[in-house]
């Protein structure tokens, strides 16, 4: 199949999960496409074989406030079509990726290519909901041919949300267990750790919604049990919010700003507990990738974690807000390593058996070709 990707490059899930699949799609012989305004991060070490990037170009010009870039992607879609003839247009997160690749195909006149929509979280819960994107995001399912979302709990948030009643098919997303897996890496325990703490990360894109000031408080009872550091992973809007409170929380020392590292799994080889308190995930793709590392994780239980972080089986998970269950589940973890192996192997168990990336790129290929058969 030729496959047209189009996706953020950002370090957010969507970019990494799309451009992950890209990369699964060219390894089963497929031709892919991806398209994007920056090269995506997980693509940085190299294009493989069978895929090409397409940067989108937004030109400026002094008249427009906000130049148009669902305009430059969609242009750059017909390109790729004119060139390379897609069969399928595979967009991770709707705003405004379907809305291009649909005036794509309409200024083609009907191309007959099959656009299918990925639904990651916020395009839809969060700014599909709001009063100035609403009316769109509706309009992007329903003209979309073949519509998969990461999770049960947010293909069931659509359909409420949106009274939208077509088919949502759920494919969750996945994990390179080859990748993401435990090996040593005393280097990285002695740099962070060095007088044998206990290691507590958070990765995400430090936005308002990951709930960074509950990482910090819930580390802050944990430092004061047993001695402990805490590794923030990503960057993002609240970063420097977060540099000042873990300063005057008086955990300056104690608290390591990594901002993005080439190689998370190398910091999740020497976690010995991953943090997330999120006030919702449709997914939370670095919950899988601790767990595939077998590192336990805690979490809130909240959105689509409950369909990857097994309670009391791969780690645990708490009411939202609750920061003294978090720190206490942490601690009962961290003062009992039978305990912490054995979620650590389950959740190495779960992401391999249920999240593999092999299996979720064959699911995605039938999808395709179920989508490429009918006809809408
Ligand atoms: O974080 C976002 O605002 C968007 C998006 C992204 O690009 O990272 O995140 C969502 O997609 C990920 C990949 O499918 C999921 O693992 C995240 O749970 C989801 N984020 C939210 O629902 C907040």
């Amino acid at each position: 199949m030729n496959i047209g990707i189009v996706c953020y490059p950002t370090y957010g899930g969507s970019g990494v999960v799309a451009t992950e699949l890209g990369q699964l799609m060219a390894e089963r012989g497929h031709t892919v496409h991806i398209i994007s305004y920056h090269l995506p991060v997980r693509l940085k070490s190299g294009l493989s074989r069978g895929i090409t990037f397409h940067p989108v170009e937004v030109v400026s010009y002094p008249l427009f406030k906000f130049p148009p870039y669902t305009l430059a992607l969609a242009a750059k879609i017909i390109e790729v079509i004119q060139k390379y003839g897609l069969e399928i247009i595979h967009v991770h997160y709707t705003v405004p990726h379907t809305m291009a690749a649909y005036l794509a195909l309409k200024a083609l006149g009907d191309y007959p290519a099959k656009i299918i929509t990925t639904l990651h979280g916020t395009d839809v819960n969060l700014v599909g909901m709001d009063s100035s994107y609403r009316s769109i995001t509706r309009f992007g399912l329903e003209i979309s041919h073949g519509i998969t979302a990461v999770s049960r709990y947010l293909a069931e948030i659509t359909r409420q949300e949106f009274q939208f009643f077509q088919p949502i098919r759920v494919i969750h997303n996945f994990v390179n267990p080859n990748i993401f897996m435990k090996t040593e890496n005393q280097v990285g325990r002695k740099k962070y750790a060095p007088c044998g703490e206990r290691i507590i990360t958070h990765i995400s894109n430090f936005r308002m919604i990951k709930r960074i000031p509950d990482v910090l408080e819930a580390f802050q009872l944990i430092q004061q049990q047993m001695p402990a550091v805490l590794l923030m992973v990503g960057d993002g809007p609240q970063a420097p919010t977060a540099q000042k409170l873990a300063c005057e929380m008086g955990l300056a020392s104690r608290v390591h700003f990594l901002k993005f590292v080439n190689s998370v799994q190398k910091i999740l080889n020497i976690t010995d507990i991953l943090l997330l308190p999120s006030e919702n995930e449709s997914f939370g793709l670095a919950a899988l990738e601790a767990m595939s590392c077998q590192v336990p994780v805690v979490a809130y239980r909240v959105g689509g974690l409950p369909e990857v972080v097994e309670d009391g089986r791969s780690g645990f998970l708490v009411d939202k807000g609750d920061i003294e269950a978090m720190a206490r589940f942490a601690l009962l973890i961290l003062e009992n390593e039978k305990l912490g192996r054995k979620l650590g192997e389950r959740g190495r168990f779960l992401a391999m058996s249920r999240f593999s990336a092999q299996s979720k790129a064959a699911e995605y290929e039938q999808y395709y070709q179920q989508v490429m058969q009918e006809s809408k």
